[in-house]
């Protein structure tokens, strides 16, 4: 392969041609401060260079979401849960890493490795988010996923890791994309308050690449029995668990039962919320929505 920038050059042109919106790169420096086993060279010894591919969510699926939260047409949650969530933007994202990791070694001889997604693509090595903000993509929401300038919330990303050295590219540093306090609406609208409110809880703190982030402290179980349907309130069939706020392991032993229930190709029942990313105003998705009269003007899509 070419020097470092045109080798850069040739990956990006590579994930755009495979529906890719978004890519970035990384260095190590950035990851400094990865916890224990979570750092790229724990995964590829050698490592030089992180990328980060990102695609769009559809319009129409997350304005499907909102016919599911105002209209009471959870019917319409499948098409969330195929397009905007475990399906297409996983599969879709692992068939890019797969592919510009083929390219990679293929073209230079190099090692690359492409990370698991999500939801059905085994599991997690790394924090993507972390990655995304590493490459320059956006910044941290206060809903604690990344948020960017073309997409605010409504991205999802995939990562690969490589021993080729690639140009890093610049953090993002434009305009503040999460407004915060005068906000907030991403923990007003969570149905069982995992996202703490801002200015009331404590946040989560990352140094990185000279810039520092806060964001929510989520709470997993919180967020996963809205996700997973496990009480009777979040459109489950059962009360599976037996609190809002279950210890973790109360939601794994009942994690057999509930995911039996209605389930989507995944076996997975396709509830998955996403309220925090759906209502969401950044990157102007508030005026957007408003303007074509895609949400019906509750307190938060006015906002
Ligand atoms: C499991 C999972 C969930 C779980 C648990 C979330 C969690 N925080 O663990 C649940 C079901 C709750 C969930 C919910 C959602 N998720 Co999710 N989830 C994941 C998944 C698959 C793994 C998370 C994980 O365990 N990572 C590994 C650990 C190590 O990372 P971590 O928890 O992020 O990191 C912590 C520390 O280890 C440390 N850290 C880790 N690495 C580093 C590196 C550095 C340098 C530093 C300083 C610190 C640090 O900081 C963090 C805080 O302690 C990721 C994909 C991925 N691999 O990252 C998607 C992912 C985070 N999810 C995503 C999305 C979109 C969602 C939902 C919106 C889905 C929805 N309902 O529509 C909600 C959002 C809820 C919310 N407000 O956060 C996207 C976010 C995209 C974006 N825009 O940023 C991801 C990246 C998937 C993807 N491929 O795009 N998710
Ligand atoms: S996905 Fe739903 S339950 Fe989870 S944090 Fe967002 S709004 Fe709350
Ligand atoms: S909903 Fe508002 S406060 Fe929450 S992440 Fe988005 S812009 Fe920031």
């Amino acid at each position: 392969m070419q020097d470092s920038a045109a080798a850069k050059d040739s990956v990006k042109t590579l994930a755009k041609n495979l529906g890719m919106d978004l890519c970035g790169v990384s260095g190590l420096d950035r990851f400094a401060t990865s916890p224990a086993g979570r750092h790229p060279t724990d995964i590829l010894p050698g490592c030089k260079s992180v990328i980060v591919v990102g695609v769009r969510l559809l319009d129409g699926v997350v304005q499907a979401n909102f016919r599911a939260f105002e209209d009471g047409r959870t019917d319409l949650k499948g098409l969330y849960g195929t397009y905007g969530y475990s399906m297409l933007p996983n599969f879709e994202l692992t068939y890019a890493c797969y592919a510009v990791a083929q390219h990679i070694e293929r073209e230079s001889g190099e090692v690359a490795v492409p990370c698991s997604t999500g939801p059905m693509t085994n599991g997690a090595q790394l924090s993507i988010r972390h990655a995304a903000v590493a490459a320059g993509l956006g910044e941290f929401g206060w809903l604690s996923i990344v948020l960017t300038p073309e997409f605010g919330a409504r991205n999802r990303f995939g990562v690969i890791l490589t021993t080729l050295e690639l140009e890093p590219d610049p953090m993002y540093d434009g305009k503040k994309l999460c407004l915060g306090e005068k906000c907030g609406i991403c923990a007003k609208v969570c149905p069982n308050g995992a996202l703490g409110k801002i200015g009331e809880s404590e946040p989560r703190v990352v140094d990185m690449g000279g810039h520092h982030y806060e964001y929510a402290t989520v709470s997993i179980p919180r967020c996963h029995i809205v996700l997973m349907k496990m009480r009777k309130e979040f459109g489950g069939k059962e009360d599976y668990v037996s609190s809002n706020d279950p210890a973790s392991e109360e939601i794994a032993a009942a994690m057999g039962d509930a995911q039996t229930i209605d389930e989507g190709l995944q076996r997975v029942g396709s509830h998955h919320c996403g309220r925090c990313l759906s209502y969401c105003p950044a990157a102007r998705w508030g005026e957007k929505f408003k303007a074509r009269g895609l949400t019906k003007g509750s307190e938060f899509a006015n906002q």
